[in-house]
């Protein structure tokens, strides 16, 4: 079967976390068939899901007490662990987690260059792609702000709208042409397809830490509210739909 396999975490023989209180994950709601709109929240609640650990997601709307201004927030115990990564390595340091269990000292090696690209530049063009493409903009805002009051809503929408922008320019990858982004996207989506092959993950039977980042950002292209060429580079591909939706059964929170 298809699946975790093993367990990744590992406790220390007579490890008792029984005193430890309930993991909380601070995550933007769901949104787009995705359990988070985040796909770094959604990898947050993957790792915690691997881990084995008891957690329970809070959600909000608002980042902005977040220490970095950003979410995934891990409040475990007196602690408050920011950032996906950090959450990582808080699970693999006190919890005994290895999400890379299995994998050679080159594989991990490759998983991290893996994550580095998804995370600091897929995932940009995602975002521009989601917030800045202006077919796309009335379902996104809807979809975020849609609950909020008429006047108030659209005002933050807008004001969202903007530092999205400026983040997405700032970045970098937001001062190339939608063209010229969505063919680097398509290099970074070839280089994970190359990597996948024909096997149930990108390191093999198992799924593994880059599994659980790239899954989320390129679903978050996937479920593009409108049809566009950087979604078509994956819904038009059926063996990374597959892989998709395969990482979603088996990883995301049920
Ligand atoms: N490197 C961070 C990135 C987190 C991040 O970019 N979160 C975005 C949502 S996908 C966020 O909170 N944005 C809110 C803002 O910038 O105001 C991580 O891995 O957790």
């Amino acid at each position: 079967m298809i699946g975790l396999g093993n367990p990744v975490i590992n406790k220390p023989i007579n490890a008792d976390y029984s005193e430890k209180p309930m993991l909380k994950l601070i995550t933007f709601p769901a949104a787009f068939d995705e359990p988070s709109a985040s796909p770094f929240c959604v990898k947050a609640m993957c790792l915690l899901k691997a881990s084995g650990v008891d957690w329970i997601p809070k959600f909000t709307s608002d980042p902005r007490k977040a220490p970095n201004g950003k979410l995934p927030i891990l409040i475990d115990g007196e602690n408050t662990i920011a950032d996906s990564e950090a959450i990582r390595a808080n699970l693999e340091d006190t919890y005994a987690c290895d999400f890379d269990k299995g994998l050679t000292p080159e594989q991990r090696a490759t998983s991290r260059a893996v994550i580095r690209m998804v995370e600091e530049h897929l995932y940009f063009v995602m975002v521009g792609n989601r917030w800045l493409n202006d077919d796309n903009w009335p379902l996104v805002k809807q979809a975020f702000f849609g609950e909020m009051p008429k006047p108030l809503g659209g005002l933050v929408a807008h004001i969202a709208r903007k530092k999205t922008r400026a983040q997405v320019v700032a970045q970098g990858t937001g001062r190339h042409s939608v063209q010229v982004q969505t063919e680097r996207a398509r290099q970074d989506i070839e280089a994970i397809k190359a990597m996948l092959g024909d096997k149930p993950y990108l390191f093999g039977d198992t799924p593994t830490a880059a599994d659980m980042s790239v899954v989320p950002i390129i679903r978050g292209i996937s479920t593009s509210p409108t049809q566009t060429g950087l979604r078509d580079l994956v819904t038009n591909d059926p063996t990374l739909m597959t892989y998709l939706e395969r990482g979603r059964d088996t990883l995301y929170p049920t």
